[in-house]
């Protein structure tokens, strides 16, 4: 496993510990879903049914994979784990990339503006500079667009264990480069 996976996985854990506890529970998940719920009002009602739908199976493959001490909640020790086995998570976080990057797109051409992926990333907890800096390394278009599928493939690479250099590595750190 790569370090840069376990900085990236540690901020998705800081992130997600929405109400700030120290650990992951399912609170945590049903404020962050009115969040991005939130800043999701382009979106029509499916789109953030698909969302909250998505936020309820991440917590739930947590607490059925990862609360190995039983208390109901996810340590930091407890998740980290999720990055040495991966193929447990696949499939949630491929639904949670799809959710989320269909937001991303809510008129569904298949573009991401800016204003819509900042307004989403920002609502998760993410810093201003690094959501620019993400876009960026997406490549976005002349009228500064990305695909939502390269956002799509870009959430599922930053759950993967082996991979180092890639877009979502700028969302960690203070600065963005
Ligand atoms: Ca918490
Ligand atoms: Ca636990």
């Amino acid at each position: 496993m790569r370090t840069e996976a376990i900085s990236r996985v540690r901020l998705v854990f800081t992130l997600f510990d929405a109400n700030g506890n120290g650990r992951l529970e399912a609170d945590d998940f049903d404020l962050m879903s009115s969040r991005v719920e939130e800043a999701a009002q382009a979106s029509d009602a499916s789109a953030r049914q698909a969302m909250r739908v998505a936020f309820r199976r991440y917590w739930s493959t947590l607490a059925t994979e990862l609360d190995t001490d039983g208390d109901g909640r996810v340590s930091y020790d407890e998740f980290v784990r999720c990055v040495l086995s991966p193929e447990r998570f696949d499939a949630t976080v491929a639904e949670f990339a799809e959710a989320l990057a269909a937001l991303g797109d809510p008129d569904g051409d298949g573009l991401v503006d800016r204003p819509t992926f900042v307004a989403l990333m920002l609502a998760i907890g993410f810093d201003r500079p690094n959501i620019d800096a993400l876009f960026d390394a997406f490549g976005p278009t002349d009228t500064d667009h990305i695909p939502a599928v390269t956002w799509r493939e870009g959430i599922k690479d930053y759950y993967a264990p082996e991979k180092a250099d890639i877009p979502g590595d700028r969302l960690v750190g203070g600065t963005a480069v």
